[in-house]
């Protein structure tokens, strides 16, 4: 058994942080009131590695939630930001940089003909819902039980993620006459879908899915979901809306829709396209993505949407991303991790079910399988925080949330997933 790892210069950072910062973050999973315990601060990283105020190293399974796909410090990333920092920090103005990012994503991702950048994931979906109401003169959105689409007022409700974290899905100051718009079904139910498109369909503008729900955990869509979601918006005019923030170039190259050969009208992206700066997008065709401003009547603006900066990460890992067996060789890692949890459940006598796609993988303590928020919240999450603190003390640093996904870089080698997989089966024993 390793020692107890010191965590002083955590502990007195969050003390310090509470004084300035609600609740000491930025951001509230990374508080650990989900897991309980001190959120751990760190100051540098490298590769798969993650290293803290404390000197304590982790291997890291959180990769900044989704864009380090590449690994901590990326050599041809930070040097062709270093490039970029000596011309400019920001314009406000057109660059060549965003026609190039643009014309990669576009080329990258066929359903996507336009491309707007903005700043975070919670600005894209924020502005797909208003272009798909836009576009199609209607008001009625349908999103899933589980699925997070960030922040904004119509999409808090019954989010997972960090609200699902605290039990709270749904946000305080969310007006009632605007919650009334969003129509929340259960995730992978095609009764459920069938039955709200049968009753509502003239009304429905958009549906905003996460085609690999990534929080409330890991859960794939079950066959049938996706292509079933695809052919009702088809048939009643409703904008489909794939919120791949997580899985864009993370699960495929094309993403979860070429992953499951599925086009959406709309596209939200984030995370990977951003390379660790702050980046969100939205994309689609070219006939909806025309309402936006300053070609048509749907408002969308940003002072630093574009940046150079960002664009420079974001298009610097877009190309490593493209090399040859990059998504095979996540694919294989994944997996490996992926069954061994279950070999290591399986000698240890853990209850455990484990979903995975490339790139992504989520544990969940239970005998029953996982396909919505119901079964997510059925599952013993005091076995996880257990589990997470036992995972942390031995040097593997997971999302500080049962209901958060595991993200795998192209550094977790097949080294990394052996000695995580070691170090899971002690702590399964260890935690009974
Ligand atoms: N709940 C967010 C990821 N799904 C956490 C983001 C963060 O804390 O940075």
């Amino acid at each position: 058994m390793s020692a107890t790892r010191v965590y002083s210069q955590s502990q007195k950072l969050i003390n310090l942080a509470k004084q300035y910062i609600p609740g000491g973050v930025n951001s509230p999973v990374r508080s650990f009131n989900g897991v309980g315990g001190t959120p751990v601060f760190f100051s540098h990283a490298k590769g798969a590695y993650l290293y803290d105020e404390d000197g304590n190293e982790y291997l890291d399974y959180v990769g900044s939630w989704g864009p380090m796909i590449l690994g901590h410090q990326h050599p041809e990333v930070i040097s062709a930001l270093h490039t970029a920092i000596d011309k400019a920090l920001s314009f406000g103005a057109p660059t060549k940089l965003e026609v190039d990012i643009a014309q990669k994503i576009c080329t990258l991702m066929p359903s996507i003909e336009m491309v707007r950048m903005q700043n975070s994931g919670t600005e894209a979906t924020m502005t797909a819902i208003r272009l798909a109401r836009g576009y199609t003169g209607r008001n009625l959105l349908i999103k899933f039980e589980g699925c997070y689409h960030g922040h904004s007022d119509s999409l808090l409700i019954k989010a997972g993620s960090g609200a699902l974290t605290f039990g709270q899905t749904s946000s305080a100051g969310v007006p009632e006459e605007l919650a009334k718009h969003t129509l929340c079904l259960p995730y992978n139910d095609i009764n459920a879908l069938s039955e709200a498109f049968a009753k509502h369909g003239a009304e429905i503008a958009g549906v905003i899915i996460e085609p690999v729900a990534g929080n409330m955990g890991c859960v794939p869509p079950v066959p049938g979901f996706l292509q079933t979601l695809r052919d009702l918006c088809t048939q009643h005019r409703a904008v489909l809306i794939f919120d791949e923030v997580m899985t864009g170039f993370r699960v495929d190259l094309g993403g979860a829709q070429a992953y499951y050969d599925i086009q959406p009208d709309l596209t939200t992206l984030g995370k990977v396209i951003g390379g660790g700066m702050p980046v969100g997008a939205l994309g689609g065709k070219k006939e909806i993505m025309s309402y936006l401003a300053p070609l048509g009547p749907v408002y969308q603006a940003g002072t630093l949407s574009g940046n150079p900066i960002a664009m420079t990460a974001g298009l610097t890992t877009l190309k490593q991303v493209t090399q040859p067996n990059f998504y095979q060789n996540l694919k294989t890692t994944t997996q490996a991790l992926a069954e061994g949890l279950l070999s290591a459940a399986e000698r240890t006598h853990t209850p455990l079910q484990v979903y995975h796609v490339p790139g992504m993988v989520s544990l969940f303590f239970s005998d029953k399988a996982i396909r919505n928020l119901d079964d997510v919240k059925a599952s013993n999450t005091e076995k996880f925080n257990a589990f997470f603190h036992g995972m942390l003390n031995k040097g593997i640093y997971l999302p500080p949330s049962a209901y958060e996904t595991w993200f795998v870089s192209c550094m977790h080698t097949e080294a990394e997933i052996q000695k995580t997989l070691a170090i899971v089966e002690q702590v399964f024993k260890d935690i009974g």
